[in-house]
């Protein structure tokens, strides 16, 4: 990689047959491996490189500018060494739950890492309504233990202040303060709206009070340097397995409000609990799976409030941080934030650019409309009321009789 921000793309399977040659000897290359290109995200590209013993590892490019927009909506090519990065931290703190990072290299813009394949998309296992025991626990764990070692609560002054440095990330952050912030609010031309949701859009769109709380969200998000934090946790990001998770893209981490990573994944598991209206199968199976959803989030919260305040108590050493009191009340702002975050990041995914395939899948847009609705009236609440909710017990129950009195 050059200062002036370029890098060329692998041009065929060989170069990036002889990336992995370069950095690791785990494949034996003496056969031509197989070289797929699975990345379906938006932004970079991904390769799998299988060699003829089944063995596989990833690599993972990242070019100029964002993969579905094209050069049109350049990018820092900085955002994979801030990726290396923060596989090299969670891996500390978390570390069977990110995939092994085997080499970075600024040249290539490019990381090799671990294959994560025996694990499953959790977006795709939600849309098929698999139950994993224990999967909102281990979420919950994840985030107390990376958020927490990230934190003023663990780090000291300098180190901290040092983190925040090595993780400015302006670009992917303006991809965020934009998509998140500005375009579901306003009839943006990057929006796609169901014109069947058109009326509740507008609604939206003019809604100055909404609009405030939304403002100081995203002030919040551009201000406040709690932790180090993944920036894009949705359930595309993490893999599943019984018992085990990984999650994986942290490029557009940065120092941030600890709710906006809890938010992003209560956004996701709730999206998938919208979806459930327009899908087509029992209610009962729906009911059943949506109940699934919500003991995660409970265990997810109970988790991540437990673990983090344990961590507090037995590692932080700041004597001006210790106060019970404000640790609780701390806690008390993580959730809020949460709930706020969560909603903005719902309306993006029903109004915005980024869609997900959770709602997508339904195709008739008069029976998705139902499922998109439910999505954005469950965003306003998380927005408007989300320092009124006293905790995660009342705000399930809030949940559930939005559902019912549509
Ligand atoms: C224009 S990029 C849209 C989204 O893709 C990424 O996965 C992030 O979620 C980003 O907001
Ligand atoms: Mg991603």
């Amino acid at each position: 990689m050059s200062t002036d921000n370029t890098v060329h793309k692998f041009v065929d399977d060989a170069a990036v047959i002889a990336f992995v040659s370069a950095h690791s000897d785990q494949l034996d290359l003496s056969v031509p491996p197989v070289v797929e290109e699975i990345g379906d995200g938006n932004i970079n590209f991904v390769y799998r490189v299988r060699d003829h013993r089944g063995k596989s590892l990833i690599v993972k490019q990242a070019l100029p500018y964002i993969r579905i927009i094209g050069e049109g909506w350049p990018l820092s090519l900085d955002r994979i060494r801030i990726e290396a990065d923060v596989l090299r931290s969670e891996a500390c703190w978390a570390p069977h739950q990110v995939p092994e990072l085997l080499y970075f290299s600024p040249a290539d813009a490019a990381i090799l890492m671990q294959d994560i394949g025996d694990h499953q998309n959790l977006r795709h296992a939600l849309i098929e309504r698999r139950e994993l025991p224990g999967l909102g626990l281990q979420i919950g764990d994840f985030l107390a233990a990376t958020l927490f070692h990230t934190s003023d609560l663990f780090l000291n002054s300098t180190a901290k202040k040092e983190q925040l440095a090595s993780f400015i990330n302006p670009d992917l952050c303006g991809i965020s303060e934009e998509v998140y912030f500005i375009d579901p609010f306003c009839d943006h031309e990057r929006n796609s709206v169901n014109p069947l949701l058109l009326q509740e859009a507008k609604q939206i769109w003019a809604d100055d009070a909404l609009r405030a709380e939304v403002a100081e969200l995203k002030y919040g998000f551009m201000n406040r340097t709690e932790a180090l934090i993944h920036g894009d946790l949705h359930t595309g990001s993490i893999f599943v397995r019984d018992g085990s998770i990984k999650v994986i893209d942290p490029e557009f981490a940065f120092c941030g409000p600890v709710g906006f990573d809890l938010g992003t994944v209560l956004a996701n598991f709730l999206l998938n609990f919208s979806a459930q209206l327009g899908l087509p199968s029992e209610m009962e199976e729906k009911n059943r799976y949506q109940h699934y959803l919500l003991q995660q989030l409970r265990e997810l919260w109970n988790s991540f409030s437990q673990s983090f305040l344990e961590l507090a108590e037995q590692k932080s050493a700041d004597a001006g941080l210790a106060s019970v009191q404000w640790r609780a009340r701390k806690m008390a702002d993580f959730f809020a934030d949460m709930l706020g975050y969560a909603g903005v990041e719902m309306m993006r995914r029903t109004l915005g650019i980024a869609h997900v395939a959770d709602l997508e899948q339904i195709t008739d847009e008069s029976v998705r409309v139902v499922s998109e609705r439910l999505s954005i009236r469950l965003a306003c609440l998380l927005i408007t009321r989300r320092g009124e909710l006293s905790g995660i017990e009342e705000l399930l129950k809030e949940i559930q009789a939005l559902q019912q009195s549509l």
